[in-house]
């Protein structure tokens, strides 16, 4: 895939203003909804089982996050994600947290299993647990794990039969056959809480403009990488806080000419 074919595909997010559905954790509410903003799509946060099925499939897609589930959430998922596979709305889920909890990983084994998800995008970890490996997790976040990332993704594509996404330093795409490395981001997304769970709905508005989902996860994946870089770039030395507020500046400033100047994708 070419950084030409990404800049054609961020166009189209910024041109369409998909509306995204999501069924997120309450730690990042505001900021996804502000990144997705930034970016030029349009997010709606809708959890009443009596909704869901109406917002998903006037959706372009379907965000669903375990981060702080509850049993009414799980409902809710599930509705909402009937609702947009019988709408051919795609479904790309984040399962937070996935092997930190008996309940966690139970939901997301689940929402894979009664569901068709278009893309799963979590940490090695998560993705691990997803599918029954072993593999530490400290909370929300990825732990230490020894393992091959790539082999990891690709299993678990040809295991669901879907996209996986395993993001880390460098992010790995696969739908089990063909399988990108996608090089861009920053060490300090690691320092501000969500900027994972803003990349699985980032995900959504390009899944909503273009069908291919391997084509939509590496143009979200470099067109994110992209403008974390030149946001830890703007605010030099000052800290998390100053990054968080110029990363959203900078998913609305990216251009064209950066993605083809700083895109860095191989294909394996
Ligand atoms: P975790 O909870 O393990 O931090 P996460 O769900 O927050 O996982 P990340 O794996 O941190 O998600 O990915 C979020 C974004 O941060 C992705 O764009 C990824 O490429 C980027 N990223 C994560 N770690 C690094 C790193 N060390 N260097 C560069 N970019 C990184
Ligand atoms: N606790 C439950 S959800 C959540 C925390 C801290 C946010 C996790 O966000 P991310 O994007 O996976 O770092
Ligand atoms: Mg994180
Ligand atoms: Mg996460």
């Amino acid at each position: 895939m070419s950084n030409e074919q990404i800049v054609n595909t961020l166009e189209k997010v910024r041109q369409q203003n998909p509306l995204v559905h999501n069924i997120t954790n309450v730690v990042v509410t505001n900021f996804t909804a502000n990144g997705l903003l930034a970016l030029g799509a349009s997010p709606v946060m809708a959890y009443a089982k009596e909704e869901v099925a109406d917002m998903a499939k006037i959706a372009g897609a379907l965000v669903l996050n375990i981060g702080t589930l509850t049993q009414a959430e799980i409902e809710a998922m599930l509705i909402a994600g009937k609702s947009a596979n019988e709408h051919n709305v795609p479904v790309i889920f984040d399962p937070v947290g996935a092997g930190a909890t008996p309940f966690r990983t139970e939901t997301a084994r689940r929402i894979v299993g009664e569901l068709s998800i278009s893309i799963l995008r979590g940490n090695a970890a998560e993705i691990a647990n997803v599918i029954g490996e072993e593999w530490t997790i400290k909370g929300v976040d990825a732990g230490e794990g020894t393992g091959n990332t790539i082999e990891l993704a690709q299993t678990a594509a040809s295991k669901l039969n879907i996209t996986v996404i395993i993001t880390g330093k460098d992010d790995v795409v696969t739908d089990g056959q063909n399988t990108y490395i996608v090089h861009n981001g920053h060490s300090i997304l690691t320092k501000v809480t969500g900027t994972g769970c803003l990349l699985s709905s980032v995900i959504g508005a390009f899944a909503a403009v273009e069908k291919d989902s391997l084509h939509a996860s590496v143009a979200a994946l470099t067109t994110y990488g992209v403008a974390a870089e030149i946001a830890a770039n703007q605010i030099e030395e000052a800290g998390p806080g100053s990054f968080q507020i110029e990363f959203l500046n900078q998913l609305s400033n990216v251009s064209s000419e950066d993605i083809r100047e700083l895109g860095k994708i191989t294909q394996l």
